[in-house]
């Protein structure tokens, strides 16, 4: 079906229209998604040329979290951190590759960007989609000098967060703190256009996204969930789990489901990062009616502490969500590794 010209709305004309909601609003948070936008794009155009040309493979350093950094990361971080900081509305980044802030002295940007340039860069030669999570806050009053309080701050203040998923199409999804909708580009003329207006996961839950591979180590209240689901329903969830957090996340948040990346006894805050996974991806999952946790309490509740800090992550359906917490709760919130082989 050929769409008529009149019902093709671009992120352009959807960020014009948001703006004439809110009149009082001054352009500079729309200023800021664009600038990610232009720099998704640039990072779009080299992930599909991934296979091509010599841009894809380990540069042979180390980023901050001790992983292997490929070429693309950093092209990705170089190109969203030179948006922001040319764009002037951002006085600080945060991303996943640098070991700390990056502070733009003598900047009278208002807002703090927290990102992880290219999630799931590790499947980048195996031609799966990755993604760009981000996720914005506002700074205190712009007189006095920046602060740990404005740098780190609860997931509940964030006031926009989105991903760029680079996928058998490449998709924008982002909420402003009132409801999430989706983008997609259309590569014949360059534009991301309205997709998925007023996202909300289904009703229903019908997948369980979680390594397995990892089932020996979880505590108890995970791995009692996941026979429940298994064993005890009447029609089991399918399995589902692509192993790229953007894609595991945007297929369940169409299909409904639920994501898991569950403590360990190896690694008891799971592996995915706070600030720049969870807490987007949260508020995200908030907006469209679902939920994230992390086993014990809400996600976005949570102040972090530093910039890299992990924690376990359970999100998607909001009722299912509530669920896994309560096996978590009757597990005494255990951590014995008696049952460890079960
Ligand atoms: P990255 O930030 O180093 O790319 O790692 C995060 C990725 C996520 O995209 C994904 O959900 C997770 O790691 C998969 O981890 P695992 O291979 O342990 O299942
Ligand atoms: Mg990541």
């Amino acid at each position: 079906m050929i769409r008529k010209r009149k019902d093709i709305v671009t992120l352009e004309q959807f960020i014009i229209q948001q703006e004439q909601n809110f009149p009082y609003a001054t352009g500079q948070l729309s200023k800021i998604i664009r600038d990610i936008v232009l720099a998704a794009r640039m990072v779009n155009r080299e992930v599909n040329k991934a296979g091509l040309v010599d841009i894809i493979g380990l540069t042979g350093d180390i980023n901050a979290q001790g992983e292997d950094v490929q070429k693309l990361d950093i092209f990705a971080n170089e190109q969203m951190i030179d948006a922001l900081f040319k764009g002037n509305m951002v006085c600080a980044v945060g991303s996943e590759e640098n070991d700390d802030f990056l502070i733009k002295e003598g900047s009278r940007g208002r807002y703090i960007v927290l990102m992880d340039p290219l999630d799931g860069s590790s499947n980048i030669d195996v031609n799966v989609s990755i993604g760009t999570i981000f996720s914005i806050y506002r700074r205190g009053g712009l007189d006095e000098a920046l602060t740990k309080e404005d740098l780190l701050q609860a997931g509940t203040r964030q006031v926009a967060a989105g991903y760029i998923l680079y996928g058998s199409s490449t998709m924008l999804v982002y909420t402003t703190g009132n409801g999430v909708d989706g983008f997609t580009l259309d590569p014949s003329i360059g534009e991301f256009l309205l997709s998925h207006k007023d996202i909300r996961f289904p009703k229903s839950c019908s997948i369980y996204s979680v390594n397995e591979g990892n089932y020996r180590d979880f505590f108890d209240g995970t791995k009692e969930y996941l026979r429940y689901i298994k064993r005890d329903m009447e029609s089991p969830y399918s399995s589902r789990y692509i192993g790229s957090f953007v894609a595991d996340f945007h297929r369940n948040l169409l299909k409904g489901g639920i994501f898991m990346y569950p403590g360990t006894h190896q690694r008891p805050n799971g592996k995915l990062r706070l600030t720049f996974e969870a807490n987007p991806m949260a508020l995200i999952a908030e907006q469209a009616g679902g939920y994230a946790s992390d086993g014990r309490k809400r996600i976005l509740e949570i102040l972090p502490e530093d910039l890299h800090q992990r924690t376990p992550l359970f999100v998607g359906n909001k009722e299912e969500v509530l669920k896994l917490e309560e096996f978590i709760r009757n597990s005494g919130y255990g951590t014995s590794t008696e049952n460890l082989n079960d």
